[in-house]
Formats: C-alpha cells, sequence, structure tokens
C-alpha cells in the first residue's frame, strides 16, 4: 500500500512503502508524475502572446498520460548522485535540483511523438489512448505544436540551472534531439521503410542487428541518455557517475527498444495505447522479426541486467534506477 505524502505544489517528493524491485515501479513512476505533472502546466502557462490554439495543442499532447519515463530518469539520476547522506535525508533537493530538466527532456519527447504521429511521417490516430494531437486538432496546428514545445523545451532548461551547469546541459540536451541523434535516427528510419536509401538494405541477421542498433541508439537511445546525463549533471554529479549513469542508459534504451518492438508484436491497443501491429504491417525490421520472440526477450532482460549492473558503485538511493531496468522489459504499455 502506497503511503502517499505529497504536496506537489510546494515541490515535496512524494514517499511510499509496499512493493519492492520491479514491482516497485509504477508505483515509483506514479510519484514522479505527481511531482512533475503540476510543473509541465506551470511551464506551459504563458503569456497573451501564445496563440490560444497552438497553447491548447502543446497542453493536449504535454499533459497527455504517458509514461513520465524520460522525467523519472532525469530525477532518479539527480537522486543517484547527490552524496549518500545528503540523498537520504532530503531526496526532494535532488529532484527540485533537476526538475527544469525533467520538465525539458518530456517536451522534447512530446515533440517528437507529435510529429512522428504526422501523416508525412508514421501516420498515426492514436496516442497515449487519445487522438494524435494532428488528428484533435489539425496537421499545420501540430507542426506548430512541435516546433513550439522544442523551442519552450531549451528555453526551460537554461532557465533551471546555473550559467557553467546549463551551458553543458544545453549541449546535451541539442545534441541528443539533432541530426546526429534523435532526428537522423528518425530520418534513417524512414530512409529505410520508404526505399531512400543509396545501398541495399542490410543483409543477413547481424548486419540487421546492427542496423536497427545505429537507429535505435539515436532515435530513442540518445534522449533517454540525455535525461540520465541531465538528471547527474544537475546534482552535481562527477565523471565516474556520469560515466555509470551513461552505462546504464546505452544498455536501457536497447532493452527498452527491444521490449517496445515485442509490445508492438504481442501487446494491445488497450493497454500500449496506440496501434499495434504496424511494424510487421509494414515489413519494418524489428527484434522480434529477426530474432524472433524468444531470442529478443532474452536479449532485452541481458540487457536490463547489464543496466543495472553499470550501477554497482551508485549507493541505494540509485535503486529506482535499477528496478526500472528490469521493469522496462516486462510492462505491458
Ligand atoms: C519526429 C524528430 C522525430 C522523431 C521521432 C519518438 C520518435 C522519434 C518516434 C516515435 C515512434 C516510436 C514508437 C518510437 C519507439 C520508442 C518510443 C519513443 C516510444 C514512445 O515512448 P514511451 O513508451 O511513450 O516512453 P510515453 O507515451 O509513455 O511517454
Amino acid at each position: 500500500m502506497m503511503v502517499v505524502s505529497h504536496d506537489t505544489a510546494a515541490g515535496t517528493r512524494p514517499t511510499a512503502g509496499g512493493a519492492s524491485g520491479a514491482g516497485a515501479v509504477p508505483q515509483a513512476l506514479a510519484r514522479v508524475m505527481s511531482f512533475i505533472d503540476p510543473r509541465l502546466e506551470r511551464a506551459l502557462q504563458l503569456s497573451d502572446d501564445a496563440a490560444p490554439r497552438l497553447l491548447e495543442a502543446m497542453r493536449y499532447s504535454l499533459l497527455a498520460p504517458g509514461k513520465r519515463l524520460r522525467p523519472a530518469l532525469v530525477l532518479w539520476a539527480a537522486e543517484a548522485c547527490m552524496p549518500a547522506s545528503a540523498a537520504e535525508a532530503t531526496p526532494i533537493q535532488a529532484w527540485d535540483t533537476a526538475a527544469g530538466a525533467a520538465v525539458a527532456v518530456e517536451m522534447i519527447h512530446a515533440y517528437s511523438l507529435v510529429h512522428d504521429d504526422l501523416p508525412a511521417m508514421d501516420d498515426d490516430d492514436l496516442r497515449r489512448g487519445r487522438p494524435t494531437c494532428h488528428r484533435a486538432f489539425d496537421e499545420a496546428t501540430a507542426i506548430l505544436c512541435g516546433d513550439a514545445l522544442q523551442a519552450l523545451a531549451f528555453e526551460t532548461l537554461v532557465g533551471s540551472l546555473p550559467a557553467p551547469v546549463a551551458a553543458r546541459g544545453l549541449r546535451v540536451l541539442a545534441q541528443a534531439s539533432g541530426p546526429e541523434a534523435l532526428v537522423g535516427g528518425q530520418s534513417d528510419d524512414l530512409a529505410a521503410e520508404r526505399g531512400w536509401l543509396d545501398r541495399s538494405g542490410p543483409e543477413g541477421r547481424e548486419e540487421q542487428v546492427a542496423w536497427m542498433e545505429r537507429i535505435h541508439r539515436r532515435k530513442t537511445g540518445a534522449l533517454f541518455r540525455a535525461a540520465l546525463t541531465l538528471g547527474g549533471l544537475a546534482a552535481g554529479a562527477n565523471d565516474r557517475q556520469l560515466a555509470a549513469l551513461d552505462g546504464y542508459g546505452r544498455a536501457f534504451g536497447l532493452a527498452f527498444q527491444i521490449a517496445d518492438d515485442l509490445l508492438d508484436a504481442e501487446g494491445n491497443e488497450a493497454t500500449t495505447g496506440k496501434r499495434v501491429g504496424k511494424d510487421a504491417e509494414r515489413g519494418k525490421l524489428t527484434y522480434p522479426t529477426v530474432l524472433g520472440l524468444s531470442e529478443s526477450r532474452r536479449r532485452a532482460v541481458a540487457l536490463a541486467a547489464e543496466a543495472e549492473s553499470m550501477l554497482s558503485e551508485l549507493p541505494a538511493s540509485a535503486d529506482d534506477l535499477r528496478h526500472l531496468a528490469s521493469w522496462i522489459v516486462t510492462r505491458d504499455h
């Protein structure tokens, strides 16, 4: 039973007792959501100069009920990197320090989902259990909504950290969102799907796995790693701590993606809140199509264990991160 003591407006970190290990993750994510959602709302309290329809679309997309994985990674990384005594005494301090970074990363994620769902890209009608942004509004508004969320992410991040940390953080978030990461991975993914490649596609199992990893490392993994790094930077992490978080993020990102492919192959619309079975329909390379279901599951579990092992030198305050790695490969949404 969760013992909730939260005052999200004042910024208190809710606490809980109850389930342990991966079983505790849904409650831990619920605590992240109750901490971060009021801050997402506040970040969208803009002046009258923000066009009303645009602002409505931004609210619709950013506040939709996602898992808030990326804010969780930011906040839990910050907590893991606080000096042990301080983290135990005042975990809330770590969350408060990193809150702006957590909001910024969720904005980038929400923008990428809005744009990915557009007819010119993945052409989806359902996202987070609701009509996609361009369905609920219109295509032009959805494009502008993504553009605006992206710009606001950087404004939010820079205003939330002391200058030298902010400069480093901005570079981290910009790289993870840019042509060598999120956008580049998306572009190559589309190129493969639409036959725009100037070479034949990957052949043979190993080449296909390497191909998928190169796409997902950029399209999905880079933002997870940026989230962890930003949380660490906000908490004043040292290089060893940052390296541990990054090693965790690499393995976690791939484990997440394999699990996502498995959900597309085996999950259902009611629990995932999005259309499933699309990858197979489009003949897309996925872990289950290349490796089969059981080998994909085996790799996901091994990667989750690898992610957890990367945190061996971090204190007990990294436990939420540890548990998240095993939960990510067993989730149903
Ligand atoms: C348009 C620049 C641009 C990039 C799009 C995010 C993305 C790149 C594509 C989304 C397509 C997709 C399903 C990718 C797989 C991984 C992924 C990002 C899944 C959604 O993330 P979750 O499960 O979503 O964390 P919630 O809704 O819970 O936040």
